[in-house]
């Protein structure tokens, strides 16, 4: 045999052994799904909440026999509430082709950061959470399911106006994307509902732990109502620090404040503590989906589910029925999402119907929650739905 005849048999041969190494042609076994989440860090409430409903919603499925018989994987990346952390994470998990999708994430920072890359790759990127107005905007393969902050801040006016009848708001705001852009939607909306916004405090999240200053100034001001337009950690210090200065003003925060460590922060300061919420986990909300939700969740994890987790177990489920329907490839699965468009065509979940209009947003409504007795219950007064 010629030299040349045998290295070509040796690279064949070499050929062969990587391919059995690999699995051959073989169609995956397994459906692997990325969750990527704040999972350390001063939100990593949200990435418990967001972890345990990936984990319900994976854990049905597979009990049911998966997905036409493959087994449900997640692979949770911890991308810490920072944009740099979720580049990191976005990179990994969009390179990695045995993932098909991935639900997340959820500040609207870390979505962002991560839209190019899911869009490089060709890969879906569904948040339970991120609710900037421009997460979704500019990517045919960025969804959520829930509303967006220029409807939540126009929802917060109205309902600051119009249910509780006040006029002088104060807001505290998180200088991210997600609490600068909600704080922005309600003070254009304020004009429209006759309010008045006496002053405007920006801070850093995770820098700012001493409100004591802009507390003081805003007391000055006499608002009717302080909004706090930033996530739980920082509002149950703000509400804290001001009812031990004796400042019995109310408070409104918009859904970043909705998590149960704003109670466990702020204890009894933050009793009547009103917020915005895509949904409210609780006996008296929802059909027999929610309550079936509610039920497993607590028998499975000894704790109640609050809002992301309803969102995350819905956007897994609403997943797995899409790749049921079309199999487990990237661009089929985005183009299945794409095509639940219009409430007829609505994936029915835990919180109520979910489709996209062409950004990729969520048509779904507000509603508003106050802390009882450490717990989140829906507020005597709704939004009006006109
Ligand atoms: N929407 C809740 C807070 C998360 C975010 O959008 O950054």
């Amino acid at each position: 045999m010629s030299r040349f005849k045998m290295l070509s048999l040796f690279g064949a041969m070499a050929a062969l052994v990587v391919f059995i190494a690999c699995g051959g042609d073989k169609e995956p076994t397994t459906v692997r799904i990325g969750v990527a989440a704040p999972f350390t860090g001063s939100a990593a409430a949200f990435g418990e909440q967001i972890k345990m409903g990936a984990e319900l919603a994976r854990d049905q499925i597979n009990a049911a026999g998966g997905i036409n018989g493959k087994m449900v994987e997640l692979d949770f990346q911890d991308d810490q509430a920072r944009d740099d952390q979720a580049n990191a994470v976005a990179t990994k998990l969009a390179n990695d082709p045995s993932i098909v999708a991935v639900i997340g994430h959820f500040n609207s920072i870390c979505s962002m950061a991560g839209k190019p890359i899911y869009r490089q790759a060709g890969v879906v990127e569904f948040s339970p959470g991120s609710t900037n107005v421009d997460v979704c905007r500019g990517s045919e393969w960025t969804f959520r399911n829930l509303y967006h902050d220029g409807y939540q801040g126009e929802s917060l006016a109205r309902y600051v106006a119009e249910a509780l009848g006040l006029k002088k708001v104060a807001i505290f705001y998180d200088n991210d994307d997600y609490g600068t852009g909600l704080k922005n939607a309600f003070v254009e909306s304020a004009a429209t509902y006759g309010l008045e916004v006496v002053g405007e405090e920006g801070y850093q999240r995770e820098a700012t732990l001493d409100f004591s200053t802009p507390i003081d100034k805003f007391d000055a001001l006499r608002p009717d109502i302080v909004f706090i337009s930033g996530l739980y950690n920082e509002a149950a210090s703000i509400v804290k620090q001001s009812r031990e200065k004796g400042i019995q003003t109310p408070f409104i925060g918009g859904d970043g404040t909705f998590s149960p460590e704003l109670v466990g922060i702020g204890g009894e300061s933050v009793e009547g503590m009103l917020l915005t919420t895509p949904f409210i986990v609780h006996p008296s909300v929802g059909g027999p989906k929610a309550q079936a939700f509610r039920e497993a969740f607590l028998a499975k994890f000894t704790t109640t589910p609050d809002t992301w987790a309803a969102l995350t177990f819905d956007a897994a489920n609403q997943l797995f029925a899409v790749i049921n329907e079309v199999g487990a490839e990237r661009k089929a699965i985005r183009d299945r999402l794409a095509a639940t468009n219009s409430a007829e065509k609505a994936y029915i979940g835990v919180t109520g119907p979910t489709y996209f209009d062409e950004h990729g947003d969520c048509p779904k409504p507000a509603y508003v929650a106050v802390v009882r007795d450490g717990e989140f219950i829906p507020a005597e007064k709704q939004l009006s739905t006109e």
